[in-house]
């Protein structure tokens, strides 16, 4: 039977949601997996499915109707290339190869070339919204050539999360630019996940419940502040753990994993000259809680301010609430600077409306700014930065009062607030017609003689001082 419309290699939670997701709309799909009773299982329980389970990946291959169109859903890294080793000999010439993992751009932009240059056709596509977007809509972020773009476009469309009547999938660019949009997107979801927390901390810090908490996060979801991660934080302090009856959050270990795509961001960040400090701040939070024996050590011998958190609860939830959402913008801003960034250094062309569009629906951080995002960026896609679109400078400059007043009640009672306190950092910062680099060039000058430029001279002339010689 050669008449698959489509291939699945990786049976796990995403793949296995994928094909359910496919196959729902009426495409026939066949199925491999290293491990093969797990596709024997996985056809097994699905009867009445048009699936096609296979044991080899000849008899795999063989399955599906030319073009193929073959799409790899297995752990990122070396067992992609395995697969696509595997592959090679078996396929023909135009068959569309497509990895739907979470694979680095730049072993992305390596197997486009590998694979272009032996006639086969390559897509890279981040693939976002966990189990649940795998199997009812996720959103779907590809690169790779147009060409390939236009016939896998169909079956794309038709599995992608809809927002606004929209699918949630756009070809985001050539090589490999849809994997390099689908890490920013992750890195955004590590700054939005930290920020939610440091507004957590300070609620806990003031004596809020968890009944309580889940009514701020609900009311809260029913606001501008809408979204995925947002919504589900409310479900989590709802939730009671069977064996103590206590609230289930306050049963769960504080130390975070992390699989790398936030780390990667900030690398790229750095590598590109681009300020990603919310996401850095989340990143590192991250790590410090997995230190969690050197905390417990370093919790009593290290003091603190003797200032506790005392407010009215009402005040705080609004006040939190603008300083989140602040944060929350800024963070956008500096993961849409480098996406930006890249583009120009890539010769991408990638447009921010349409990639903004796409995250509407499906993926993990969906929100409801993210339909202003969208309309920022299709009034002016020349916008240098989100924070002075219109409706995100005048939510800013309503914000920032209250921003201060949470980073600093926070900072005098002894609660972290990173990703709070580095998102209004760069707000500050970006907002200053003046910073104090003239001392930081002076010093340069000073010990390294690396010139400076005058205030009152033109830009580009560089000057020198003969500074005193300093002895010891
Ligand atoms: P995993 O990332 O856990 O990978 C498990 C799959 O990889 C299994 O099918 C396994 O086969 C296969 N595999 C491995 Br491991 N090594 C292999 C090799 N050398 N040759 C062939 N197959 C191999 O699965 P997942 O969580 O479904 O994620 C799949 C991809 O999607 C990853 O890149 C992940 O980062 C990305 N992603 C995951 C999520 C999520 O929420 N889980 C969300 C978005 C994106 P076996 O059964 O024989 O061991």
């Amino acid at each position: 039977m050669s008449n698959s419309d489509f291939g699945l290699i990786g049976l796990a939670v995403m793949g296995q949601n994928l094909v359910l997701n496919v196959e729902s709309r009426g495409f026939q799909v066949s199925v491999f997996n290293r491990t093969t009773a797990t596709t024997d299982a996985f056809v097994a329980a699905h009867p009445d499915k048009k699936l096609v389970g296979t044991k080899s990946l000849e008899e795999f291959v063989q399955s599906l109707a030319s073009p193929r169109k073959i799409m790899i859903m297995v752990k990122a890294g070396g067992p992609v290339d395995a697969v696509i080793e595997s592959l090679i000999p078996l396929i023909d010439q135009g068959d569309i190869i497509i990895d739907g993992g979470n694979s680095l751009y730049t072993d992305t932009e390596r197997r486009d070339k590998w694979l272009g240059d032996l006639g086969f056709r390559f897509i890279g596509a981040g693939v976002s919204g966990g189990e649940e977007g795998a199997r009812k809509g996720p959103a779907i972020m590809p690169g790779g050539p147009a060409s390939t773009w236009d016939v896998m476009k169909p079956i794309f469309e038709s599995i992608a999360a809809k927002a606004e009547g929209e699918p949630c999938v756009t070809h985001i660019g050539p090589g490999g630019a849809g994997h390099y949009v689908k890490m920013i997107h992750n890195g955004i979801e590590y700054g939005d996940m930290q920020l939610i927390c440091e507004a957590y901390n300070i609620f806990k810090a003031a004596g809020f419940s968890a009944a309580e908490l889940a009514t701020v996060f609900t009311d809260w979801n029913n606001g501008d502040l809408e979204s995925y991660l947002i919504q589900i934080t409310a479900e989590i302090f709802k939730q009671t753990d069977p064996e103590t009856g206590n609230p289930i959050v306050d049963m769960v270990l504080d130390t975070a994993g992390q699989k790398g795509t936030g780390k990667w961001t900030i690398m790229n960040a750095v590598e590109n000259a681009v300020v990603c400090s919310t996401i850095n701040a989340a990143v590192e939070a991250r790590i410090l809680s997995s230190m969690k024996e050197k905390r417990v050590a370093a919790s009593t011998e290290l003091q603190g301010p003797e200032t506790t958190l005392s407010a009215d609860k009402a005040e705080l939830v609004k006040k939190v609430h603008d300083a989140l959402y602040a944060s929350k913008i800024i963070s956008y801003a500096q993961g849409l600077d480098l996406i930006t960034t890249m583009s120009a250094e890539k010769d991408w062309n990638l447009d921010l409306g349409k990639i903004a569009a796409i995250w509407r629906g499906g993926c993990i951080i969906r929100a409801r700014f993210l339909n202003d995002i969208t309309a920022a960026y299709r009034t002016n896609p020349e916008l240098s930065n989100l924070m002075l679109a219109p409706f995100f400078k005048d939510l800013l400059n309503g914000f920032q009062q209250n921003w201060r007043e949470v980073v600093s009640m926070a900072t005098l009672a002894g609660i972290p607030v990173p990703a709070f306190s580095a998102s209004l950092g760069y707000y500050d910062s970006y907002r200053s017609a003046v910073l104090p680099a003239n001392l930081l060039q002076s010093q340069r000058d000073f010990f390294g003689a690396h010139t400076y430029e005058r205030t009152d001279k033109p830009r580009g002339e560089f000057f020198h001082t003969d500074w005193p010689e300093v002895i010891g």
